[in-house]
């Protein structure tokens, strides 16, 4: 090849889910093109050396101007993105939420037209599925998972967005028929309420009431009982946001059977308990999502589980409501009891760092097992693999450099989200990514936001790769 590469990453460390090399890395119009030695000229060149090069992020589950009822997510495409990018995340994957009494389509179009030409990075959608009408089931989702959104989500609790247990056998069996992939969220929508009316009849409304409504035994239960749908529609499925050890032990139970049952789990369950919603004051509410944190054993058992390669994907969850904010945790401009606090929590910058940290620092999983979690297999399970989530030639030049050993302590003040608060306040990190490139553009350096709107562009997903 004549001329000139547009970027060449020199003496970079090269970390694969599988493999690790020492190599130089070329990219033109965007790609990886090739990798090794004395690859020629390029006309940007980054000296990489005592750097780690590894896949960019693939963050997938995050909220994003997302449509609701009540209150404002603080974070649109423009300012998730760019917060996702200074974190070493490079592809994004939101959702598009279905209203009640709202066609699918009409829900995707909307999301499209949020999403605008704002992200700087590029991103694919999964959707929210809340009104699974004969419509929906039998043409909107067929064709929808046709061109491209093969992933979506569905809720067992939250009385705006709950599927009853027939509602989820069909929309999984329509999954089962088109090659879709299911996320569910595992609570037990009754016992929540029923355990919420007691608290707020005793007069215990703070926000560390919220985790007392929702303790393990719902999340273990929902759990089990969405492994059950699955069995009788033999259908793989993903639980997100597993919070601890008693929803493990299912997911565990289930792959003792050959199921396949995919799971994730998020920072806040490493690094946060409850404890932290019970903090002076109000607080507490910045720690308020679903499930909620619980204690530092069942910490260590989401990190053996990861350890233990029990968890397919480590996402963010991140759900984006400011403190002080009247479209935020405040909603309506007031201190609310726990059960009208918006739920979620922010964490697409600190998605990585905190598990490159506690995780491969720590010495609790491998650098292998990072990448695998946090870009390679969540880039396969939603279908944008190999453009997506490895480098390779040919893939998309989305490479996060990263200091293995650099020392950082989280300050909300040096994230790039547009939230008031991070749950993450003062804890020291070891490792952060300094270069962040997104198709060969750098889009972030040494925690400065380079990137520019409309760079991101659009993926339609293919079909979930369901074997690891
Ligand atoms: N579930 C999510 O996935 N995100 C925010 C709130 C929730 O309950
Ligand atoms: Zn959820
Ligand atoms: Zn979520």
């Amino acid at each position: 090849m004549g001329s000139k590469y547009d970027l060449m990453i020199t003496n970079a460390e090269v970390v694969t889910a599988s493999d690790l090399f020492f190599a130089d890395i070329a990219v033109r119009g965007g790609k990886i093109e090739a990798l090794g030695h004395d690859l020629g000229e390029a006309e940007r060149v980054i000296d990489a050396k005592g750097l780690l090069a590894l896949p960019g992020g693939v963050d997938a589950h995050c909220h994003l101007d997302q449509p609701q009822e009540i209150g404002h997510m603080a974070d649109d495409f423009e300012s998730g993105s760019r917060s996702a990018a200074c974190g070493g995340t490079t592809t994004i994957i939101p959702f598009a939420a279905q209203m009640r009494g709202q066609s699918l389509r009409a829900a995707v179009e909307d999301y499209h037209r949020r999403a605008g030409r704002k992200s700087c990075l590029d991103y694919a959608f999964h959707m929210i599925i809340t009104d699974p009408t004969p419509k929906v089931l039998k043409d909107e989702l067929p064709a929808l998972i046709q061109e491209g959104y093969t992933s979506f989500k569905i809720y067992m609790t939250y009385d705006d967005l709950k599927l009853d247990d027939r509602q989820i056998l069909d929309v999984l069996t329509v999954a089962h028929e088109h090659g879709a992939l299911v996320m569910v969220h595992a609570e037990n929508s009754d016992c929540i309420s029923w355990l919420t009316d007691r608290l707020v009849a005793d007069g215990k409304t703070a926000p560390k009431y919220h985790a007392v409504s929702r303790p393990q035994a719902v999340e273990r239960e929902a759990t089990h009982r969405a492994i059950t749908f699955s069995e009788l529609t033999d259908v793989p499925i993903l639980i997100v946001h597993v919070s601890g050890a008693e929803a493990i032990e299912q997911i565990r139970w289930a792959h003792g059977r050959g199921m396949r049952i995919f799971a994730e789990t998020c920072p806040q369950y490493l690094y946060l308990t409850a404890d932290d919603l019970d903090q002076h004051g109000y607080e507490g509410a910045k720690c308020v999502c679903s499930p909620p944190p619980r204690d530092p054993q069942n910490q260590e058992a989401v990190w053996r589980a990861l350890a233990h390669n029990v968890f397919s994907v480590f996402s963010s969850d991140h759900a984006p409501y400011s403190f002080d904010d009247a479209e935020g945790k405040k909603l309506g401009g007031h201190e609310l009891h726990f059960h009208h606090i918006p739920n979620g929590i922010p964490g697409l910058e600190t998605r990585l760092p905190l598990l490159f940290s506690g995780g491969v620092v720590g010495g609790r999983i491998s650098i292998h097992q990072f990448v695998a979690m946090t870009s390679t297999q969540p880039a396969k399970l939603y279908g944008l693999y190999p453009r997506k989530g490895s480098i390779v030639v040919g893939a998309d030049a989305d490479i996060a450099l990263w200091d293995p050993e650099v020392k950082v302590s989280i300050h909300n003040t040096m994230l790039h989200h547009n939230v008031d608060y991070t749950p993450y306040e003062g804890i020291a990190i070891t490792g952060w990514p300094v270069m962040t490139f997104s198709r060969g553009q750098l889009v972030a350096k040494s925690f400065e936001y380079l990137g520019h709107s409309g760079h991101g562009q659009f993926m339609p997903c293919g079909k979930p790769v369901l074997s690891l």
